[in-house]
C-alpha cells in the first residue's frame, strides 16, 4: 500500500479521500489554491501545499504545479477526485511517467471511453445494448438525413467529445437537422477540440440508471448495483438514489451483467460507472461510461457497505478486489441530496458568501459529506456543491421519512442553498410515487 497520497482536488471529495487515507494509515497531502487557504481539506490533511492562484487553470488544473507538489512531498500516488484532472488521459500518463501512481484509469481506457462514439462502437461489438444510432461518427449531412429517416424523428446529435449532457441537441425534422448538424459540429470543435459527431434515436422520458463497477488489475470485475439519477436540472443531478424504483430485480441482474461486460470490453481498471438510459418499456441502452469516482458514490456505499475510495486505493496499489460478486449484498434504500450554494428561487443561481451557522443532522441512517464549517467563506470560483446529505432506510418509504427529518435538522445559515428544493421534492407526488424523469424538475418546480 502507498505511504503518501496527494489529493489533487478540493471541497467535500478531498475531505472524503483524506478520511479514507487516514483510516488506512496513509499520509495525506492536500494541495490548495490561494482561495482555499482556509478550506477544510487544507486543514485536515497531514500536509498541505499551495499550488497557485484561485483560477482552476492556475492551480487544480495546473499539471506542472501538481506534479511538483507530489515530488516535493514524495507522494507515491495522486488521487484526482472528480472533475478537474480526473478524466484527463494526459495527466494519467504524466503521473506514470513520473513514477507516481494515478489513482484512476489507465490513459488508454480514459481515451477509449472519453470518445463517446468510440465507446459506443466498442460496446456494440461486445454485445452491450446501445441506443440505436449511426455507426460511429459521421461527416456528412447526407448520412445524418438518411439515418434520421430510417429511425424517424426526433433524433439527437451528440458530440463524440461531449458527455454528461454537454454537446448534444435534439431535432424534430429535416430542416432542424440540417441546421443543427453544422452548428453542433462547429461548437464541438470549439468546446472539445473535436468536431466529430454522431446521431441517435431520441429516447422519450428516459430514466438515467448507472451501475457502479470495480475492476482490479488481475481482471476481476464486479458491480455494486445501480443508482437512479433521473432527478436532474440542465444536466446537473440534484438527487440520486438506489435502488431505482424503475427497474425490476430481473432487469437489475441483466443490466449488472451488461455493465460488467462493458467494463471488460475496454479492459477497465479502477472504480467506474456505466450509464444506461432506460425507456418506458424497460429497454436499456448503454450511453456512456465514466472513469472517475462520482459525486453520488456514497449512495452505493450506504447500500453495499463497500468503501469505494478504499477500493480505489487498493486497486491502484495492485491489490485484488476485497469482494467477489457473490459477497455483494445490497441492503435497504439510500438517497443523496446535493446541497449547492445556489438559489433555487432565482433559477439556481450560484452564490458564495460566509456560512454563519453550519449544523448538520445526525442520528440513524444519516451521512453528511461536506467541507463546510461555521465561519467558512464559500468561494465563487469553483463548483457550487457544499454538502451531500445521504440517507439510508430499510426501504424507500423509510428513507423518505428520514430524509424529511434530516433536512429539518440541517441548518446552513448565511448563504442560499438548494435545501428548499429538497424540501419541495420530498412532498411532491411524482417523486414519492417514484415516477420522475428527465424534464420533471423543469416542468414541475
Ligand atoms: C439522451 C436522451 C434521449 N435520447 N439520448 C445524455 C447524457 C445524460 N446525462 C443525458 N442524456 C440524454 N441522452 C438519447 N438518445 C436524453 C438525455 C437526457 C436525460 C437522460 C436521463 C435523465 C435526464 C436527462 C435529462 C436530459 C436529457
Amino acid at each position: 500500500m502507498f505511504d503518501r497520497v496527494l489529493i489533487a482536488n478540493r471541497g467535500e471529495i478531498a475531505v472524503r479521500i483524506i478520511r479514507a487515507c487516514r483510516e488506512m494509515g496513509i499520509h495525506s497531502v492536500a494541495v490548495f489554491s490561494e482561495a482555499d487557504k482556509d478550506a477544510l481539506h487544507t486543514r485536515m490533511a497531514d500536509e498541505a501545499i499551495c499550488i497557485g492562484a484561485a483560477a482552476p487553470e492556475k492551480s487544480y488544473l495546473n499539471i506542472p504545479h501538481i506534479i511538483s507538489a507530489a515530488e516535493v512531498s514524495q507522494a507515491d500516488a495522486i488521487h484526482p477526485g472528480y472533475g478537474f484532472l480526473s478524466e484527463n488521459a494526459r495527466f494519467s500518463e504524466i503521473c506514470s511517467s513520473c513514477g507516481i501512481t494515478f489513482i484512476g484509469s489507465p490513459p488508454e481506457v480514459i481515451e477509449k471511453l472519453g470518445d463517446k462514439a468510440m465507446a459506443k462502437t466498442i460496446m456494440t461489438k461486445a454485445n452491450v445494448p446501445v441506443v440505436p444510432g449511426t455507426d460511429g461518427v459521421i461527416e456528412r449531412e447526407r448520412e445524418a438525413l438518411t439515418f434520421a429517416a430510417s429511425v424517424s424523428y426526433p433524433v439527437m446529435i451528440k458530440a463524440a467529445g461531449g458527455g454528461g449532457g454537454r454537446g448534444m441537441r435534439i431535432v424534430f425534422n429535416e430542416k432542424e437537422l440540417k441546421q443543427a448538424f453544422h452548428t453542433t459540429q462547429s461548437e464541438a470543435g470549439a468546446f472539445f477540440n473535436n468536431s466529430a459527431i454522431y446521431l441517435e434515436k431520441y429516447i422519450e422520458e428516459p430514466h438515467h440508471v448507472e451501475f457502479q463497477i470495480l475492476a482490479d488489475v488481475k481482471g476481476n470485475i464486479i458491480h455494486l448495483g445501480e443508482r437512479d439519477c433521473s432527478v436532474q436540472r440542465r444536466h446537473q443531478k440534484l438527487l440520486e438514489e438506489s435502488p431505482s424504483s424503475f427497474i425490476s430485480q430481473r432487469q437489475r441482474v441483466k443490466m449488472g451483467k451488461a455493465a460488467v461486460k462493458a467494463a471488460s470490453a475496454v479492459g477497465y481498471v479502477g472504480a467506474g460507472t456505466i450509464e444506461f438510459l432506460v425507456d418506458r418499456n424497460g429497454e436499456y441502452y448503454f450511453i456512456e461510461a465514466n472513469t472517475r469516482i462520482q459525486v453520488e458514490h456514497p449512495v452505493t456505499e450506504m447500500i453495499s457497505g463497500v468503501d469505494i475510495i478504499k477500493e480505489q486505493l487498493r486497486i491502484a496499489a495492485g491489490e485484488k478486489l476485497s469482494k467477489t460478486q457473490r459477497d455483494i449484498e445490497l441492503k435497504g434504500h439510500a438517497i443523496e441530496f446535493r446541497i449547492n450554494a445556489e438559489d433555487p428561487s432565482d433559477n439556481f443561481k450560484p452564490m458564495g458568501g460566509k456560512v454563519a451557522i453550519y449544523q448538520p443532522p445526525g442520528g440513524p441512517g444519516i451521512r453528511v459529506d461536506s467541507h463546510l464549517y461555521t465561519g467558512y467563506t464559500v468561494p465563487t470560483q469553483y463548483d457550487s456543491l457544499l454538502a451531500k446529505l445521504i440517507v439510508w432506510g430499510e426501504d424507500r418509504n423509510e428513507a423518505i421519512r428520514r430524509s424529511r427529518r434530516a433536512l429539518d435538522e440541517f441548518q446552513i445559515e448565511g448563504i442560499k442553498t438548494t435545501m428548499p428544493f429538497h424540501h419541495w421534492i420530498l412532498n411532491e407526488k411524482t417523486f414519492l410515487d417514484g415516477e420522475v424523469y428527465t424534464d420533471f424538475v423543469e416542468k414541475h418546480y
